[in-house]
This record gives structure tokens, C-alpha cells and sequence, in this order.
């Protein structure tokens, strides 16, 4: 029996909410039902300060739908876009808070790299002198 088109459609999406991993916190943060201080919103993608900051500015980026996205490690090609306007955002981020002179943008890829939250972030960090290497 051939899949007609929305059989085929409503598979993939079975398909990559499986593979999506639970909500996390993050969804939370996103849906305002935890309270978070924003700094950056647009329709795709969200930044807050981080509740445990690493420097002066600490804020964290991330997509609004994750869309399967836990980590960078398990980024898939159809998702290049929202990467690249991660990106972005962590530049608009660091002009917003008046740390375009120098900041770091960081990703932890899975529990080797010390990623706690499966729903995937960038940190922006910076209003201090960074160190190199980091831990
Ligand atoms: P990691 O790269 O997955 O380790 O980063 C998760 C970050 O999320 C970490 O810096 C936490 O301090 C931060 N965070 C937060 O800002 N608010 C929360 O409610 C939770 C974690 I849980």
C-alpha cells in the first residue's frame, strides 16, 4: 500500500518527536511558565540570563522549537538555518550588552563536554577577561 502524502508527513513527525528526547526546562522558560530575565526574543529564538552565570554577562541562546535538536552532536542537516541564526543571535546578544569588544560562544555536545540540559544552547559569556584554555 503506498503512504499517501499526509501518511508520509505524520510518520516523519512521529518520527522526529521520537528521536526528540522529554521537554526539558527550557520549554518552560520558553512557554513564561518559569520566569526568566530575557534579553534577546524573536519568532525562532530565545535568549535569557543564565541562573548560574560563569562571568559578568552570561545569557544563553536557544531555539524556540528544538525541533529534535538535544545537541549539536545530533544536528542534522535541515536544521543548518536555525543554527546559523543561533549564531546571529549570540552576536545581537553580545551588542546588547556591550561586549562586542570580546566574548565567547560556547556549546556543550553531550555529557562529555558537560551538557546538563538537552535542548540545544549556545552561551554567551564575556564582560571579563576570558581564559584560555577553558576546563
Ligand atoms: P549546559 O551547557 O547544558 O551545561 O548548560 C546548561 C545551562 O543552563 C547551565 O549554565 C545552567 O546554569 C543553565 N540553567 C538555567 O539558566 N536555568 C535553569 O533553570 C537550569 C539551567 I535547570
Amino acid at each position: 500500500v503506498n503512504a499517501t502524502k499526509d501518511e508520509e508527513a505524520s510518520a516523519k513527525k512521529a518520527a522526529a518527536t521520537a528521536n526528540a528526547g522529554a521537554p526539558t526546562i527550557f520549554d518552560k522558560i520558553i512557554a513564561k511558565e518559569i520566569p526568566s530575565i530575557i534579553v534577546y526574543e524573536d519568532e525562532r529564538v530565545l535568549a535569557f540570563r543564565d541562573i548560574n552565570p560563569q562571568a559578568p554577562v552570561h545569557v544563553l541562546v536557544i531555539p524556540k522549537f528544538r525541533d529534535g535538536l538535544t545537541e549539536l552532536g545530533k544536528a542534522e542537516a535541515r536544521q543548518r538555518d536555525i543554527l546559523g541564526e543561533l549564531l546571529y543571535a549570540a552576536k545581537i546578544v553580545a551588542e546588547k550588552e556591550g561586549i562586542l569588544d570580546g566574548f565567547r560562544v560556547v556549546i556543550n555536545s553531550g555529557a562529555t563536554a558537560c551538557q546538563s540540559v538537552y535542548h540545544l544552547h549556545l552561551h554567551v559569556l564575556g564582560g571579563r577577561q576570558m581564559k584560555w584554555p577553558p576546563g
